[in-house]
């Protein structure tokens, strides 16, 4: 088994960086294109361990990367909670009921009585351990913050206005709402971690819409509360997309990595890492829609900015037009590298 990513998580020395991509099992395959096209709806395909779990290996297979991420989606936990979402084309997710008030709060369930609903994610990661030994397996949540914000608007937004305004209105029914995502989140990454998943990323992927108090008090806190009810020892990766503003505080958390968009510079993530925690990241998912010599130059750059406590990533997900060819070269890249 290629255990890189492991130890560059234990801290221990590797000849090179680890690398995987942010969404690489999904869109930007052919493979996962024609899978997708055989099942009733985005959703049928996550609930089917079988299709999910070959999905999921599309990319160890095609692409070469050092990891594996679980085929699903964030938005299980909401829906396990009593929001059901559909994924509508060209639109993104849908929630037909979303939270309008904090009545709808005290409807939910949440905890184990809402996570043992997802005993398909489960019997996924069982699937995808017996047919992979190569690489390991990271297993995901999105991040309370993030959940809440597609619980509030019921689909995707550029603002996301319609959550951050009822932090305002309603900050004690959002702390309520809040924990009760961040215990359900607990409870499911440790029932990922029992069924096999070998570390775990929390994506709060829109905690760059909140100032940095907000930030604090709504995002940071149930992060951190979620960590502190995770085994000890577990790999835990926190990606908290644009929020720079609360660096400092984000390096305080409990996990052994935190993931950085592109909107950082290298330099200015090492001198205030100081190597406390794992680097993941920070490449421009555009770069890999330039030429081979483009995608090479920047490769290089971003291999030889950090140290060797690195996880080589995009700065957010791979997105679904990205030429196959470009997605290569950035990996073989990253393969041929040494330290
Ligand atoms: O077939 C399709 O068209 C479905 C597109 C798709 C896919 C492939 C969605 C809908 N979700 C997924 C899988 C998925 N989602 C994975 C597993 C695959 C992998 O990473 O390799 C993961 C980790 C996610 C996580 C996810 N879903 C996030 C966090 C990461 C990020 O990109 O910021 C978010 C915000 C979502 C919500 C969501 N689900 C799907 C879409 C298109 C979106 C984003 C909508 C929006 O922009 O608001």
């Amino acid at each position: 088994m290629n255990t890189l990513l492991l130890d560059v998580l234990d801290g221990k020395q590797v000849e090179r960086p680890p690398i995987w991509l942010m969404r690489q099992a999904g869109r930007i395959l052919p493979q996962y294109r024609k899978v997708r096209a055989g099942m009733g709806s985005f959703v049928d395909l996550v609930k089917n361990p079988e299709k999910a779990a070959e999905v999921t290996i599309q990319p160890v297979d095609e692409l070469g990367v050092d990891a594996a991420i679980l085929f699903s989606d964030i938005l299980v936990i909401p829906e396990c909670m009593g929001l059901e979402y559909h994924l509508v084309k060209n639109k993104g997710p849908v929630f037909p009921k979303t939270i309008n008030d904090p009545g709808d709060i005290d409807q939910l369930i949440h905890g184990e009585i809402a996570t043992k609903n997802l005993g398909y994610v489960y019997n996924t990661i069982g699937e995808i351990k017996n047919r992979l030994d190569r690489v390991p397996l990271i297993g995901f949540s999105g991040a309370p913050w993030t959940l809440f914000c597609y619980m509030l608007e019921g689909e995707g937004s550029k603002t996301f206005s319609k959550a951050r305004r009822f932090l305002y209105q309603h900050p004690e029914a959002s702390h309520k709402l809040m924990d009760k995502l961040a215990v359900s989140v607990a409870e499911y990454l440790k029932s990922q971690l029992e069924n096999g998943v070998d570390c775990v990323q929390i994506f709060d992927s829109w905690a760059g819409m909140l100032g940095q108090d907000l930030y604090k008090e709504f995002g940071i806190k149930y992060i951190e509360q979620i960590l502190s009810t995770l085994p000890t020892g577990t790999r835990t990766i926190v990606f908290s997309k644009g929020a720079s503003s609360s660096f400092g505080e984000l390096l305080n958390l409990d996990c052994k990595a935190l993931g950085f968009d592109w909107s950082y510079r290298p330099s200015e993530i090492n001198s205030v890492v100081k190597g406390r925690k794992v680097v993941q990241g920070n490449l421009d998912p555009c770069v890999l829609y330039g030429d081979e010599k483009t995608i090479k130059e920047k490769t290089l750059q971003l291999l030889t900015s950090f140290d060797e406590k690195h996880i080589v990533n995009l700065g957010h997900g791979v997105y679904p037009d990205t030429p196959l060819d470009g997605v290569k070269t950035f990996v073989n890249t990253v393969k041929s590298y040494r330290y």
